[in-house]
């Protein structure tokens, strides 16, 4: 596929695993995340490996006018793009409401939601001037339906399921497709960041299941952004196959 694709928090995770499949596919990249380090090694890796064309474009999503700055000094090779894909977000904690830290309550909403916001309303415009454009945001299937201890990350994707249906309103006159993909239990770093880095207990997530991978999710991403022009996939779930919703994991 020969388009321009913008990923955000492309270091790890799904965002990683996706900027190596529209590589593959021979896509030119924009990539952001917060860890300049682990961006440049990717950024080579992907180089050597495909040839593929990579534009690093390192800020907290959170800093709205790094984003600004960054998004705004995109060189003209790069400056068309095609897809966005949305997915710098993170879940912190599994407390009661009631007793979570606020900061913590804060870091996701402003990533999950504000964020993705602030980046939809820099590249959204150039895709109205263009007519043509895909904006893909990484939404959860706890958007769906809140759970114990998610009350807070539930909220900021449900807000993603929220955003994305009125873009797509938003945009309905347009040829610019909008998409919610919403994973279920995926083994990434996510957990680990989710326990403040309690890798046993983020282990047991994973454990006696076969969860999916961000290699999963990014072929899904792919197949989404791949479809003739005229299919608008507006929303896609992926669940693990012994998953039948958030807490509904079958261990054996
Ligand atoms: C991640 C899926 O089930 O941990 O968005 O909330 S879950």
């Amino acid at each position: 596929m020969h388009k321009t694709i913008l990923i955000t928090g492309a270091s790890s995770g799904i965002g990683e695993a996706t900027a190596r499949r529209f590589a593959q596919a021979g896509s030119r990249l924009i990539l952001n995340a917060r860890n300049t380090e682990k961006l440049t090694s990717l950024k080579k890796e992907l180089e050597e490996s495909y040839g593929t064309e990579v534009y690093l474009i390192p800020f907290d999503v959170r800093d709205f006018q790094s984003a600004e700055k960054a998004i705004g000094s995109i060189p003209e090779t790069f400056r068309q793009i095609d897809v966005l894909v949305n997915n710098a977000g993170l879940a912190l904690g599994v407390d009661k409401e009631f007793e979570g830290d606020m900061t913590d309550y804060e870091t996701m909403i402003d990533t999950n939601i504000k964020a993705l916001l602030k980046i939809t309303q820099l590249v959204v415009p150039g895709m109205i001037a263009r007519h043509t454009g895909h904006v893909i945001n990484i939404g959860s299937i706890a958007g769906e339906k809140a759970y114990p201890g998610g009350s807070v990350y539930c909220a900021t994707k449900a807000a993603v399921k929220a955003l994305t249906d009125g873009l797509r309103m938003d945009l309905y006159d347009t040829p610019i497709r909008v998409t919610n993909v919403k994973p279920g239990l995926v083994e990434t770093n996510f957990s680990v960041i989710r326990y403040h880095g309690d890798k046993q207990k983020a282990d047991k997530v994973y454990s006696n299941v076969k969860p999916l991978t961000g290699t999963d999710i990014a072929e899904v991403i792919y197949f989404v952004a791949a479809a003739p022009p005229h299919v608008q996939i507006s929303e896609i779930e992926i669940l693990a196959t012994h998953q039948a919703s958030a807490q509904m994991v079958w261990r054996g």
